[in-house]
Order: structure tokens, then C-alpha cells, then sequence
């Protein structure tokens, strides 16, 4: 039997106030980030109540009057007395900071806990919030709002309107909470479908078995549609949703699950032709881009069993070394998950589980899990693949070494022709320094004369650089432009890359606004992706925005950076101003593209973030590799780039969501 849920559990600690006066002490920032960040929040109650076991449907919807509300089939928040507050469980827990039975860790065994500041902070960065709560045949109903005075600075933060009221009879279970997010505290309060349908479904795959909706009621009518995130197989489908761009090495996808003192594990990996490695891990639904214990005890346990098997059967011989860890992943596309008690969030981004306990345990379930597969003859072909694979990798790590050491020596740094176009920073300090890659000669001595070079590098690029997406390392450092960017950066690459090296904490990619521009932008990034991923993961990766109109009215000169812009300048204008429409840097003076694009006082520039680690990789490939296909299809679906991506609902997903109805 679970355990049953008593107000009395609830912890009480300090008043909401204290969040609406610093929202970023709870939340981190009050960017789009935060914003979303309060309907995470909700969402991971909903998902607790249907990992932990008692509810099988989520559905999150956008609407029209700008709130957002989550529903669960759960058993629905308590609504009994708190025996010493006498208020309502559901009042305890969204208006009492870190109230809840989760936070004392008997009721739930495993939740989020990085998200979990609690619905009471998103209920005290509410205008208002509504909770209706489904249970024991009862649907009970409650609203909150908050206001800041401007006058007088006076704070009410989440307030109930009145107490918890029962307001009919219902068969239905589970919870609804809806949440207008308060404008005065965030810069923009409109959620971005798109990062929603992501988030969604990446959770669908990590909670196999729940049912999740997405209903968009602010689309235009003509992509109003609702999405269903649903996944049987679980993370096995996410892996093969990963590859799906790719060619797999094999079909099957290797599954390996266990539970010890009370951490469960569970890992699905597959092979596929590529050179680099994709490892997605997960503590508790919230994805872990900084590694941490689970994927160091992971990557401990898998070498080590995948050496002995290849010495066993004599893939390996007595006289060959061991295989390295790198090796065994050329190639692997995994999504590790592991439900922790107490999770541990540390790192920069909270990336990166701490909880050491966790380590031992993870490798010893992959230990014995894995031991168990490759001991199954049935797989003797693939396992021999991988080693086969790895033994390969081997041989092309050592050649890439000896590639990577001549870009290290400083001899050959100083005879590289490439680096002599690196017009460096005269200031010694990383993280004031911007390096810009400019694409061609003429913009490039243009941003050399128009930069400030106490502070500003230009590093010139020549036609298209190579596409290093299906490179192996040896290839990339083989090429000249490649080079001279890894030099200038000074982190080195791959296994040997480190953030302590880097010269110019801001790198920023600087391209003409058309085709050949956008596609020179891919190929850099892509690079990045696959090869520095903490350079963009920390922030460091910008992309610039030259203007793309000069209006000019007598001395006045304003710049247009899009089409919006053009027209409010044109009219703000009126009559008698000349217009000109750049087609490349190139055709910007010094002083104008200073002004437009490098001047950090002025300029327009975008950083590059990774949102979904795993999506991020699937479209790399898809844009960037070898298979034309799903490219092709990608063009043609989203052509129009005014409109933005959205995940398709497979046939299936539909039919088991109709079998469901049907059958409720
Ligand atoms: C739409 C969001 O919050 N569902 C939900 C939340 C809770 C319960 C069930 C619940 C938990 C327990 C017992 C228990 C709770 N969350 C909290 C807190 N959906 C949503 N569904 N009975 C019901 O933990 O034992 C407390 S109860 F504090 F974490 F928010």
C-alpha cells in the first residue's frame, strides 16, 4: 500500500514575500528561462504523481488569456486540515515556502528536487493561480493572487481569495493548476511552444507509459492542433528516435535496467556509424549536460566489462593494451537514466549530479547487467562489432594524437600560414576578450580596422570551411582553417578540450545574412557541438547580427536589423530618406560595421544555447550529415522559416490515445 498523505507531514518554513522581492534567489533569472522555469516546476509535481505510480495522463495547456495550466490524474492534492496551521493541505502547499510532503522524502520516493523550490514560488510569481483538486468523489477549488503596490512597495504574494471550497461532486481524480505569470516581475511572460512540446516530449520517453498532451489554444487557427507525447518503449525509443538520422550499426538497441538501495538504473544504447559519441543521461527527468556520478559509474563499469569480454574471446590479445573509454563510444548514441533519493545538483548549470553514493551503485548494476547480455550468445555478432569498432577507434585516436600534438608545439603554431591571419587582442584578460569569426577577407579587414583592439581578435575565414560532421578528429585537424581556429582559442579539442585554456571568453561567429552565410554558421557551430560542447554549454558561443538596412534622413542614420524594424523606421522617417539593403559584411565601411555589429555598446548578438541536448543532436545530423533524406524532408516541412518547429504526432501515438478515450 502507498503511503498516505497527512497535512500534518508538511514543513513550514518562511513567507512568499521574501520570493516576489528576489525572484532570481528562487528561480535564477526572470528571463524567458525563469519564466518557464515556474511551469517546470508544476510539471514535475504532475510527473512525480505519475512516476511514483498513481497517475498515467499530463496534459499542459497554452491559453488564450495568456496562463497556462497542467492537469494530472493523480490522487489529487490533499485537501484535509493541517493540524496546527488549520488551513487546507493544498492552502500548506502553495502558499508556504518548501511545504510538502515531498520535501520530507517519505511520501515520494524519487522527485526532481533541483525544480523543487515548490508551486508556492510559482504561485508568488503569479498575478494569479488557480488549483482544483479532484479527490475522494470531492472537486474543491481554490485561487491565489499577488500584487506589488508601485506607490508603496506593498507586497501580497499568492493570497487566497477565500479558503479551499468544495464546489461539486466528480468521479474524476488528479490535479489542475493554472497560472498567469505575473508581468511586473518577468520581462516576457508569453511561454514558447516549441521549447514546451520539447521539454514534453523528452519526458515522454523518460516516463514511459504517461500519456502527455500538449494543447496550444494561443495558435493560429491554422496550426491549432493538440500533441500527444507517448512513448511504450521508453527511453529504447528515445535512443532509436536519436538515431533515427543516423545509420545504426545494428537494429537492436541494448537495454539494461536494475534497482540497488534504492537507486534504479536504467540504460538503453545503440551503435551507430558516426564518429563522435552521444551519452544523454537524466537523475530524476532533469537532464544532467555536465555528466556526474551515474555517467562516471557508467562509463567505469562499461569499459572495464567490454575490455574483459574482447581478452575472454580474444579480440584482445595478451600483448594489446586496453581499449580506452573513448573508444568503446565512438559512435554510441545512450540515454542513461537514474532515480535517485536526494539528488544532488551541482556544476555551473546544475548539470551535474553530485550524489557520490550513486557511482558505486550505477556501476555495479551495469557491471552485472551487461556481463549478463554479453554472456548471452545471441549477442556475440554485436558485441564483437563493438569491440571490432572500438579496436578501429584505437587506431585513429592515435593517429589523431600525433595530428593534435604537431597543432599544440608552438613551432608549428608559428609556422601554421593560417594563424598568421589571426589579427590578435592586445589585452591579456579571457574574459574581456572577443574573438570574431569573420566570414571572408574583405569583412574581415574591415572588422580589423573597425575593432577595438584592446579587446577585440579577428580571425578571418576563407570560403567554407569543411563540414566536420562524419570527420573523424585525424580529418578536422587536418584542415588549415580548423587549425588556426583551435590554436586561437587555446582549449585544445575532444578529449584533451578544456575551458581553462580559452583566450576570448566571447566567440562570436559573424556571417553575411544569406545562404552561403547561414550555411557557414552551421558548419561552425556544428563544430562546436561535436567538438567543444562546453564552449557553448558555458555561454561562450555568440552569433552576430548585422543590420540589414541603413536609413538615412540628413545626418540622421538608424539601422534596420529585421523587417519589423525597417517599417517602423521607414515611417518614423516620413518622407525624403535614402535606404540601402547590405547583402554582406563586405559592404560595410570600418566605422559602419564597428558601429552596427562590434560595438558592444550597440550590437545585436544571439547567444547560443543548447535547450535539448539530445534534439540539438538528431538536428545536427540532420543538417549536417551524410543521409539527404531526412534533410530533403526537413526543407520541405519547414520551408516557410518564418514558422517555427514543432514535433509531429505519429499515427500511433494518436490511436492509443483514441484507444484510451474510448476505453475511459
Ligand atoms: C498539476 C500538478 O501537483 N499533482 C499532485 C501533487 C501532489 C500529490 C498528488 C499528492 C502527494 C502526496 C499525497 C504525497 C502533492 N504535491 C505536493 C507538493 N500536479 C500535482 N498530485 N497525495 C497527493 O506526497 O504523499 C504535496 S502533495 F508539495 F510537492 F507540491
Amino acid at each position: 500500500m502507498p503511503k498516505s498523505y497527512n497535512a500534518d507531514q508538511i514543513q513550514v518554513l518562511e513567507g512568499l514575500e521574501a520570493v516576489r522581492m528576489r525572484p532570481g534567489m528562487y528561480i535564477g533569472t526572470t528571463s524567458s528561462q525563469g519564466l518557464h522555469h515556474l511551469l517546470w516546476e508544476i510539471v514535475d509535481n504532475a510527473m512525480d504523481e505519475a512516476s511514483n505510480g498513481y497517475a498515467d495522463r499530463v496534459t499542459v495547456t497554452l491559453h488564450q488569456d495568456g496562463s497556462v495550466s497542467v492537469l494530472d490524474n493523480g490522487r489529487g492534492v490533499p485537501v484535509d486540515e493541517h493540524p496546527t496551521l488549520h488551513i487546507s493541505g493544498v492552502e500548506v502547499i502553495y502558499t508556504r515556502l518548501h511545504a510538502g510532503g515531498k520535501f520530507n522524502n517519505e511520501n515520494y520516493a524519487y522527485s526532481g528536487g533541483l525544480h523543487g523550490v515548490g508551486a508556492s514560488v510559482v504561485n508568488a510569481l503569479s498575478k494569479w493561480m488557480t488549483v482544483d483538486s479532484y479527490v475522494n468523489w470531492g472537486h474543491w477549488h481554490i485561487r491565489f493572487t499577488s500584487e506589488t503596490d508601485p506607490k508603496t512597495g506593498k507586497v501580497n504574494a499568492g493570497k487566497p481569495e477565500k479558503p479551499l471550497e468544495k464546489v461539486g461532486n466528480t468521479r474524476k481524480r488528479g490535479t489542475l493548476v493554472r497560472f498567469l505569470p505575473d508581468d511586473t516581475i518577468f520581462e516576457d511572460i508569453r511561454f514558447n511552444p516549441v521549447t514546451i512540446a520539447r521539454r514534453l516530449h523528452e519526458l515522454a520517453y523518460l516516463n514511459r507509459g504517461v500519456m502527455i498532451t500538449f494543447v496550444d489554444e494561443t495558435a493560429k487557427e491554422e496550426d491549432k492542433r493538440e500533441q500527444v507525447f507517448y512513448s511504450e518503449g521508453g527511453i529504447i525509443d528515445y535512443v532509436k528516435y536519436i538515431n533515427e538520422t543516423k545509420t545504426p550499426l545494428s537494429d537492436d538497441v541494448i537495454y539494461l535496467e536494475g534497482k540497488k538501495d534504492s537507486t534504479i538504473c536504467r540504460l538503453a544504447l545503440q551503435y551507430t556509424t558516426d564518429y563522435a559519441d552521444s551519452v544523454f543521461s537524466y537523475a530524476n527527468n532533469i537532464p544532467t549536460h555536465e555528466g556526474g556520478s551515474h555517467e562516471a559509474g557508467f562509463k567505469a563499469a562499461y569499459t572495464r566489462a567490454l575490455n574483459d569480454y574482447a581478452r575472454k574471446t580474444g579480440l584482445l590479445k595478451e600483448k594489446d593494451a586496453n581499449l580506452s573509454g573513448d573508444d568503446f563510444r565512438e559512435g554510441m548514441t545512450c540515454v542513461l537514466t537514474v532515480w535517485v533519493k536526494n539528488p544532488q545538483f551541482e556544476g555551473q548549470t546544475k548539470g551535474r549530479l553530485g550524489n557520490s553514493e550513486v557511482r558505486p551503485v550505477v556501476e555495479a548494476i551495469v557491471a552485472e547487467k551487461l556481463a549478463d547480455w554479453l554472456d548471452n550468445l545471441k549477442n556475440a555478432e554485436l558485441a564483437g562489432q563493438i569491440v571490432g569498432k572500438a579496436a578501429k577507434a584505437a587506431q585513429a585516436r592515435e593517429a589523431a594524437r600525433k595530428a593534435r600534438d604537431t597543432v599544440r608545439s608552438t613551432k608549428a603554431l608559428e609556422a601554421a600560414p593560417l594563424v598568421g591571419k589571426l589579427s590578435a587582442a592586445r589585452g591579456h584578460h579571457p574574459e574581456d576578450n572577443e574573438l570574431f569569426i569573420v566570414e571572408g577577407d574583405s569583412a574581415g579587414g574591415s572588422a580589423k580596422q573597425g575593432r577595438d583592439s584592446r579587446f577585440q581578435a579577428i580571425l578571418p575565414l576563407r570560403g567554407k570551411p569543411l563540414n566536420v560532421e562524419k570527420k573523424q578528429l585525424e580529418q578536422v585537424l587536418a584542415n588549415e582553417e580548423f587549425r588556426s581556429l583551435i590554436t586561437a582559442l587555446g582549449t585544445g579539442i575532444g578529449e584533451s578540450f578544456s575551458l581553462d585554456g580559452l583566450k576570448y571568453h566571447k566567440v562570436i561567429i559573424l556571417s553575411d545574412a544569406d545562404q552561403d552565410g547561414a550555411h557557414i554558421r552551421a558548419i561552425l557551430l556544428t563544430f562546436f557541438f561535436r567538438y567543444m560542447k562546453e564552449l557553448i554549454t558555458g555561454g561562450h558561443v555568440y552569433i552576430g547580427m548585422p543590420p540589414l538596412y541603413r536609413v538615412a534622413k540628413g545626418t540622421k542614420v538608424d539601422y534596420a536589423y529585421d523587417d519589423k524594424e525597417l517599417t517602423r523606421l521607414t515611417k518614423a522617417a516620413g518622407k525624403g530618406y535614402t535606404l540601402q539593403r547590405y547583402k554582406g559584411l563586405g559592404e560595410m565601411n570600418p566605422e559602419q560595421l564597428w558601429a552596427t555589429t562590434m560595438d558592444p555598446g550597440q550590437r545585436k548578438m544571439l547567444q547560443v544555447t543548447i535547450e535539448d541536448a539530445a534534439e540539438a543532436d538528431r538536428m545536427v545530423t540532420v543538417l549536417m550529415g551524410d543521409k539527404v533524406e531526412p534533410r530533403r524532408d526537413y526543407i520541405s516541412r519547414y520551408a516557410d522559416f518564418n514558422r517555427e518547429d514543432t514535433f509531429e504526432v505519429p499515427e500511433e501515438q494518436r490511436k492509443a490515445q483514441e484507444a484510451l478515450d474510448a476505453g475511459k
